[in-house]
């Protein structure tokens, strides 16, 4: 029988977490053969919370769930962490500024990021789901320099799924028919969702969707890039399922390879790739396999997509300043 990977999950008693451990526990994180121990990291406020959803993961009875760990102290949560899914973040409130939300969220991915560094198992992955998920991603990289970049990674997976499904509803083509979808930069407003180089039922996506320039700029971009707005608009909370499964998405691709002849979208150190600045984690098209990860290279870019993608790498060039000028990295 394999060992046990052992999963931290941060934020484990919000939302997300409430929708992501079950399927951890039952296998669809890593794969259907591979116990996990999972280790829930909370604020103190958070403990008791998480503990009643370990008593629900305890009813579950999953066959693959070994061992669960609950505590305030990231140290413990991160040691020996082979996988970390850091969900918990210092949400906007009312009247907050990005540099004082930049700052509350350099106290947690800062010391977090240490943490991993010092603790944690020699192949850890690292997905960070709390917003602004690229920056909080860049800040746990950097104060975590003897892991290799390239295992901090930021979530755009929720922006490529909400991409192919609105692909799917203008052509009625099946999502499994539908490959090749980019989300470009920054987890926000600005992201550039990408069907230029995509296709849909083995037809370009352009052609598919009618050559409609103004359904693209009008609709389908403004709707996936706003997409969290409206669920929250709609539901009276933010996305919470479609979140954990975006992040159950990212971690198994990773680790299991995309497919021949498609891609994925995660936001990944840049190597300087499309002019993207070398070092900011910005999202790319990327391939996986044996657990990692190739920017896709050669794809041509029209003037439509650079000045989209400029925009959105421009407001994560300004992040990382701004960061950097609070002395978070
Ligand atoms: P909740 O507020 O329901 O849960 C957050 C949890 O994190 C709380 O239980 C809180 O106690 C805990 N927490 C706060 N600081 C912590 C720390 N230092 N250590 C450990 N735990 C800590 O939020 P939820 O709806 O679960 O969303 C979590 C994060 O995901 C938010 O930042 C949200 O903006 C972000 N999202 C990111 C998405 C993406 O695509 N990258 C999409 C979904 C989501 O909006």
């Amino acid at each position: 029988t394999r060992t046990p990977v052992n999963v931290t999950i941060t934020g484990a008693a919000g939302q997300i977490g409430y929708a992501l451990l079950f399927r951890i526990a039952s296998g669809h994180l890593l794969g259907a053969d591979v116990p996990v121990n999972l280790r829930l990291l909370e604020i103190p406020q958070g403990l008791k919370a998480a503990e009643g959803t370990a008593m629900e993961l305890v009813d579950c009875a999953f066959p693959l769930l070994r061992d669960i760990t609950i505590t305030d102290n990231p140290n413990e949560a991160f040691d020996g962490a082979n996988v970390a899914l850091l969900v918990g973040a210092r949400p906007r409130t009312a009247g907050m500024e990005r540099g004082d939300l930049l700052q509350a969220n350099g106290g947690i991915f800062g010391p977090q990021g240490k943490a991993i560094n010092d603790h944690a198992a020699d192949d850890i992955k690292v997905l960070v789901v709390g917003n602004p998920a690229n920056t909080n991603a860049l800040i746990a990289q950097r104060n975590a320099p003897d892991v290799p970049a390239e295992r901090f990674t930021a979530m755009t997976r929720l922006d490529h799924n909400r991409a192919v499904g609105q692909l799917s509803a203008k052509t009625g083509a099946l999502v499994s028919d539908i490959k090749r979808v980019t989300i470009w930069g920054n987890h926000s407003a600005t992201q550039y969702p990408d069907i230029f180089q995509a296709e849909v039922a083995g037809k370009p996506a352009f052609e598919a969707v009618g050559n409609d320039q103004a359904w693209l700029e009008n609709d389908f971009i403004p709707t996936v890039a706003k997409r969290g707005a409206a669920i929250i608009e709609a539901r009276g909370a933010s996305s919470a399922a479609s979140a954990a499964n975006a992040a159950i998405d990212h971690v198994y691709t990773w680790v299991n390879g995309t497919a021949e002849g498609d891609w994925t979208s995660m936001g990944v150190v840049s190597d300087g790739s499309y002019g993207v600045p070398a070092g900011l984690i910005s999202s790319f098209p990327v391939t996986t396999k044996d657990g990692k990860f190739e920017i896709v290279q050669g794809l041509e870019i029209s003037d439509f997509s650079r000045a989209r993608i400029d925009a959105s790498v421009k407001e994560l060039t300004e992040e990382r300043d701004a960061v950097q000028e609070l002395g978070l990295i």
